[in-house]
């Protein structure tokens, strides 16, 4: 299809759903995507960290990296922190500092995997002191938060075990509630607890938070200020990602994404790069409860958690948020009325051409018009390379030192 007639064909969809273009731009303009600190970091596989020319070296590097996508896509104004990866003296100063490159600080990640204390868990450790620390390092967490205008505490946990009879799995639940509740009593008003789960990795018999209705299961004791994150490579294969995110909009629990694709486990890939009719799924699953009023349709936290290995980390970045933006896109042009025409008429089918319909339909005349009236390029990954932005980083900045993840190599 050439430019011509794919405009064409989105107008004919457009009126056929009788759509507004003007409407449907501006709620492709307010939609609003955090990119990772680390994303724009060196980062790698356990066997080897390629070390990238201009790749982010510091907080003030990442800061300006996420800006420039900021800049080229007018659609991601925040940028989440890892603590302590992203460590400062002064957060006030970094604030100041996101704030006059156009930026806000999103998200703030704990960091409750990497020290030695951690071997046997963090906040479900069975020693009471080595919780506390990890209690205490979600608190710096929830200060830096405050200090930085955040309003989130996104938690993932590394804790598990790996043998059966290693730990007491029942005595671990118990810890980790107690804790986050530790943690939520101090969460100040405004102020949202992300609960993220995984079912694997590091550990390889147990994991704590293993899957959404564990999350959801805490986030429901410990009160309405904690919601369940759901980091789409973070599911056995054959999950349906979709359903889970159409429970925990009913629950009114869905606090927010972390958005990559894998292949095979959590490769943390570009957004919709292997399976973008998932994507699609999931986003569809949220426009419906949104045309139907659900409250937690509208506050939810879109952010990409991506760490790259061989792709070019800003670009790759890009790609993700135009690729998020494609699904939302296309989740906006599903004809609601009909589908639930067909559904009540239990036409198996024509539902499944309603979602078709959509998602065949090429969107990327309606991004061009959002972005033109944004003042932006139709092609962020073009304004990127045509901006001289990663050569001039590349030049300035000296490659960072990097390791494997393996003894002796
Ligand atoms: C985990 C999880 C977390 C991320 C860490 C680095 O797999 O996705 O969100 O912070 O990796
Ligand atoms: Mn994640
Ligand atoms: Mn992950």
């Amino acid at each position: 299809m050439n430019a011509d007639s794919a405009v064409e064909a989105l107008h004919a969809i457009v009126d056929q759903r009788q759509l507004e273009l003007d409407d449907l731009v501006r709620r492709i303009q307010s939609f609003a995507i955090e990119t990772p600190s680390w994303g724009y970091g060196n980062s790698g596989t356990r066997f080897k960290v390629f070390a990238w020319p201009g790749g982010a070296r510091n907080l003030h590097e990442k800061l300006a990296d996420a800006a420039m996508v900021h800049r080229v896509t007018g659609a991601c104004p925040t940028v989440a922190l890892h603590i302590p990866w992203d460590n400062t003296d002064d957060w006030a100063a970094a604030r100041q500092e996101a704030e006059s490159l156009g930026m806000r600080i999103g998200a703030i990640n704990p960091n409750l995997f990497q020290d030695d204390e951690y071997k046997l868990g963090s906040l479900t450790h069975p020693d009471p002191a080595i919780r506390r620390r990890a209690i205490d390092h979600v608190r710096e967490c929830i200060v830096i938060a405050q200090t930085t205008g955040s309003d989130i505490i996104s938690l993932w946990l590394a804790d598990g075990t790996n043998y059966p009879g290693q730990d007491d799995l029942r005595g671990r639940r118990h810890r980790l509630f107690e804790s986050l509740q530790a943690i939520y009593a101090d969460l100040p008003p405004g102020m949202r607890l992300l609960i993220e789960y995984k079912f694997f990795e590091p550990a390889f018999y147990s994991t704590d938070l293993p899957d959404w209705g564990t999350s959801l299961l805490m986030a429901t004791k410990l009160g309405p200020k904690a919601d369940v994150l759901v980091d789409t490579g973070h599911h056995p294969h054959g999950t349906n990602i979709a359903q889970i995110v159409a429970q925990l909009l009913d629950e009114e629990r869905l606090g927010g994404f972390h958005f990559n694709d894998r292949k095979y486990a959590d490769d943390d890939l570009i957004v919709g790069s292997v399976n973008p009719f998932e994507l699609f799924c999931i986003f569809n699953e949220i426009a419906g409860a949104a045309a139907e009023g659900n409250s937690n349709a509208g506050r939810i936290a879109y952010m990409i958690d991506q760490s790259h290995n061989i792709e070019p980390k800003i670009e790759a970045m890009i790609q993700s948020v135009m690729n998020i933006q494609i699904a939302y896109a296309k989740s906006l042009l599903v004809d609601r009325a009909a589908l639930r025409h067909v559904q009540k008429a239990g036409d198996v089918l024509a539902g499944y051409r309603e979602l078709q319909a959509a998602y065949e339909t090429d969107v990327r005349p309606l991004l061009a018009e959002v972005r033109r009236r944004q003042g932006l390029d139709v092609d962020p990954i073009l304004a990127l390379r045509s901006s001289g932005y990663v050569a001039q980083v590349a030049r300035e900045r000296a490659v960072a030192a990097v390791s494997s993840g393996y003894p002796g190599a």
